[in-house]
C-alpha cells in the first residue's frame, strides 16, 4: 500500500459529483479560523476573567487570551469536520457498502505530529516565561519565593485561614489583624499566607492571587493592584462544614486613603494587638492562650475568625 494514499473516498460510495472536501474544508476552516482569532483576541479578550485589577491579574487575562485564541482554530476544525461528515458523508439510505479501507497517510501523519508538538512546546515556554515574569503570576511560592518584585516597598500582608474565616495581620503597622483586607494601588503587595487548623486556600478572584493556606507554613504569593475597587476572597479549598461561607471582600483604595486606614486601625486595635501573639509567619493555635476577647472584638462569631481557643469545645 502506498504510504501517500490520496484522502479516502466518502463512505458510502460517491454520487458522482466530483468535490474535493479538503479543499473545501481548508478554505473553510481558514477563513472561520481567522475570522475566530481575531474575535475571540480582540472582543472576547478583555472580558476574560480574572480581568486587569492587578499585574498578576492583567497577566493572567493575557494568558487566557492567548490560549482561547490558540484553542480556537482546532475547535472550529473539529465543529467543521464533524458537520462537514454529517452533511455529505453520511450513509446513504439502503446503501449497504463499506467505506474505502485507509492504510495511513504519511503527509497527513507528520503534519499531525509537526504541529501539535509545536504547540503543545511553544506553550509550555509561553506558560513557564508568563509564571517568572509577573513575580510568580500571583501564585503561592512557598516559604522562599524565587520570583519577587521588583521593589523595595513591599507592603506585607498575612492571610491567616481557619474555620471558617480569613484573617487579616499588617506587621509594618504594628501588626493589628482584622478582617478587612485593605490594600494601597500601585504599590506591590506580599502575602504571607498560612493557617490555623485545616488546609485553606486563599484566593482573590480578580486579584489574580491563589495560594493555599497550610497549617505551620508561610506561603508567599506576591501581586501589585493597579486601580481602586473591591475585589471577591474565597477559600478554594474544602475546609469544611462552612467552606462555602468562607468568602469576604477585600478594597484597593489609593496609597493616601490605604495609610490613613491602616494608621487609623493600628490605633484602633491597639488594645487587642497587644493581647495577640506576637506577629509570626507562623502560629501553634495549642500555645495561643488568647482566648474569645479576640474573636469578640473582630465582631466574629462561632468558630470563624480570631484565634480560637483549644479548651473550647465549640472549636475544632
Ligand atoms: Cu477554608
Amino acid at each position: 500500500m502506498a504510504a501517500d494514499a490520496p484522502a479516502p473516498a466518502a463512505p458510502g460510495g460517491g454520487t458522482g459529483r466530483e468535490r474535493n472536501d479538503g479543499l473545501w474544508l481548508t478554505v473553510i476552516w481558514l477563513v472561520l479560523s481567522i475570522a475566530g482569532c481575531l474575535v475571540v483576541y480582540f472582543v472576547w479578550g478583555p472580558h476574560l476573567p480574572p480581568g486587569g485589577m492587578s499585574d498578576s491579574a492583567a497577566s493572567q487575562q493575557f494568558d487566557n487570551r492567548i490560549l482561547g485564541t490558540v484553542a480556537t482554530p482546532v475547535v472550529i476544525g473539529v465543529l467543521l469536520y464533524f458537520g462537514w461528515a454529517l452533511a455529505f458523508w453520511r450513509q446513504k439510505p439502503g446503501d449497504e457498502t463499506d467505506a474505502a479501507p485507509i492504510h495511513g497517510n504519511t503527509r497527513i501523519a507528520a503534519t499531525w505530529i509537526t504541529v501539535t508538538a509545536a504547540i503543545v512546546l511553544g506553550l509550555a515556554v509561553f506558560g513557564t516565561y508568563e509564571l517568572i515574569a509577573p513575580a510568580g503570576a500571583g501564585g503561592g511560592e512557598g516559604p522562599q519565593p524565587i520570583w519577587k518584585p521588583n521593589s523595595s516597598t513591599i507592603l506585607q500582608v498575612q492571610v491567616i485561614g481557619q474555620q471558617w474565616a480569613f484573617t487579616y495581620r499588617y506587621p509594618q503597622f504594628g501588626g493589628f489583624e482584622t478582617t478587612q483586607l485593605e490594600l494601597p494601588a500601585g504599590q506591590p503587595v506580599a502575602f504571607n499566607v498560612t493557617s490555623l487548623d485545616v488546609i485553606h486556600d486563599f484566593w482573590a478572584i480578580d486579584l489574580g492571587v491563589k495560594a493555599d493556606a497550610n497549617p505551620g507554613v508561610n506561603n508567599v504569593a506576591y501581586t501589585t493592584p493597579r486601580h481602586t475597587g473591591t475585589f471577591t476572597v474565597r477559600c478554594d479549598e474544602l475546609c469544611g462544614l462552612w467552606h462555602g461561607a468562607m468568602f469576604d471582600y477585600g478594597k484597593v483604595v489609593s496609597p493616601a486613603a490605604f495609610q490613613a486606614w491602616a494608621r487609623t486601625t493600628e490605633t484602633r486595635l491597639a488594645s487587642m494587638t497587644a493581647a495577640l501573639p506576637p506577629y509570626s509567619l507562623t502560629y501553634d493555635p495549642t500555645q495561643i492562650s488568647t482566648l474569645g476577647k479576640v474573636p469578640a472584638e473582630l465582631g466574629l462569631t462561632g468558630a470563624g475568625g480570631g484565634y480560637y481557643n483549644p479548651a473550647d469545645p465549640e472549636q475544632p
